[in-house]
């Protein structure tokens, strides 16, 4: 489908694209495709204040209620999820099974999210006074800046969405100024669920910000804007973190990863080919999630390393649209530069490598490159580094015990895995001195989580948690009350203050 038919769909007007001053290029061929009006960093104070009052009716809408809206939310995004995924092809170069992938993602967190409205459960705890309940409850927090990066342009804002709006915090998004177009169309779906649900809905519930970094710290800054989930390189969190916590303020960290994988002796050396393939060329390297490392024993790297490189060699890698490409373009030429110095230093540091180099041939433009992999002496600064291509560092190792010092030995913990059929290296791997991420699967590769578990990892990944499991209380506040329903006033811990 041509660039033009896929905005149609998505209902763009003329005047959306065209006369503004951010361009949008597309990974696929390199084509501008629109000139996107940006917010004035002036403006972000009415933004900010009219989340605000919006956060003061939508706190007392009750939570089932705010389900409902996420529920619509759902039911739009299905509705709409063939367009959309076109769109994250055409914007962010996505195949079109993964850019679908995305837009699942968002459904699936809605549904999870319409669910957790009815479960913001909090706690009954026992009184050490007589006649006296203590109970825990889970408030609305306020406003959420939600900060996002171009690999995942719709999801990262689904997962912080879909559970805010169930919270009761509305939600300010400063999308990548690579991405948009992506967002603008969120905000177009939202809508509608928004004129579905009614009145209820207080206006700029959601409120999109398109622009440079400065409205990013606008939100960073704002006393009146107490969550900031922030995904994106460490840099930038080093950057988001400090300032966020100066004015007390709390910050939800999805920053680099270094993701590895231990593959052991006793691995299905076939299934554990097709995980690191999925995950290490998929989303063409470009996810956080990426498998970076892998840490192969030395009893079987021979064999496996010619396996990928046979795998590797056949990859089809052009047109993100085309249904037999299994890995499209790179973000931008940027990212193919990076590549290259990072495989230049690889090099210089005793790498051998194997692919990387670019592709220009049967694609339709744009920075387009073979996938490397690239075998290394051991873990040098260079591997240390989160380079966010499609390069794979592969190291040997003896024991279990050193794969898992070398896994945990880099200054990412976001995802990390073992392949092994030997229950004792698995059940090491997920204990207390094995993986020292947020995330490690056993017999899985470290990328393509579902969205019921929390996402999020340790170290420079930045330690916030999003998405499943009880991440929602990221945004709420917990409030303990006692209340004494006697006739006398005892003090805790047996004090007595007799006036
Ligand atoms: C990201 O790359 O920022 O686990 C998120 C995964 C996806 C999310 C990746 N569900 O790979």
């Amino acid at each position: 489908m041509d660039h033009a038919t896929v905005l149609k769909n998505l209902d763009f007007t003329q005047d959306e694209l065209t006369g503004g001053t951010l361009t949008v290029t597309s990974p696929v061929d390199g084509a501008e495709v629109a000139q996107v009006a940006e917010l004035p960093v002036a403006d972000m104070a009415g933004v900010i204040a009219k989340s605000q009052e919006a956060f003061k009716a939508w706190r007392t809408v009750p939570a089932p209620r705010r389900g409902e809206l996420v529920r619509l939310l759902g039911e739009e995004l299905r509705a709409s999820k063939d367009a959309l995924g076109a769109l994250v092809t055409l914007e962010a170069g996505k195949i079109t099974s993964e850019g679908l992938g995305e837009v699942q993602e968002m459904i699936d967190i809605c549904d999870f999210a319409v669910g957790q409205s009815r479960q913001l459960y909090g706690l009954t705890i026992a009184s050490e006074r007589p006649g006296h309940k203590m109970t825990e409850t889970w408030h609305p927090m306020g406003p959420v800046g939600v900060i996002s990066a171009f690999n995942f342009p719709v999801a990262v804002w689904s997962w912080n969405a879909a559970l805010a709006l169930i919270c009761g915090d509305p939600v300010i998004w400063k999308p990548s100024e690579k991405t948009p177009l992506t967002a603008m169309a969120c905000q177009k779906i939202f809508d509608r669920a928004v004129a579905r649900f009614g009145d209820d809905a207080p206006e700029g519930l959601s409120q999109l910000v398109i622009g440079g970094a400065d409205l990013g710290a606008a939100l960073v800054d704002s006393k009146d804007v107490p969550i900031i989930s922030a995904t994106g390189s460490t840099r930038m969190g080093s950057i988001v973190g400090p300032k966020v916590a100066a004015r007390w303020g709390r910050s939800i960290l999805e920053l680099g990863g270094n993701n590895a994988m231990i593959v052991a002796p006793s691995a299905d050396l076939d299934m554990a080919v097709r995980g690191i393939v999925f995950s290490a060329v998929g989303t063409a390297g470009q996810r956080c999630t990426t498998l970076r490392r892998l840490i192969v024993h030395k009893s079987i790297k021979t064999e496996l390393v010619e396996k990928l490189k046979a795998a590797y060699a056949s990859l089809p890698i052009g047109d993100p649209r085309e249904d037999s490409t299994l890995i499209g373009p790179l973000v931008d030429q940027g990212a193919l530069d990076a590549m290259q110095s990072a495989l230049a230093s690889a090099k210089a540091e005793g790498g051998v490598v194997f692919g990387g180099a670019a592709v220009t041939e049967g694609v339709p433009g744009g920075a387009y490159v073979a996938p490397a992999l690239v075998e290394m002496p051991g873990q040098t600064e260079t591997v240390k580094t989160e380079t966010f291509v499609p390069i794979m560092y592969v190291m040997e190792y003896d024991t279990l015990d050193e794969a898992i010092e070398l896994q945990n030995d880099v200054p990412q913990g976001l995802s990390s895995c073992i392949f092994t059929l030997n229950v004792r290296e698995a059940e090491t791997f997920i204990s207390a001195s094995g993986s020292d991420c947020g995330i490690a699967n056993v017999n899985i590769g470290p990328s393509g989580a579902e969205i019921g578990g929390a996402f999020g990892g340790e170290k420079e990944t930045g330690g916030g948690r999003e998405s499943g499991s009880d991440a929602w209380k990221g945004y709420m506040r917990r409030q303990t009350s006692t209340v004494n329903y006697s006739a006398a006033l005892p003090l805790a811990q047996g004090v007595s203050f007799d006036i």
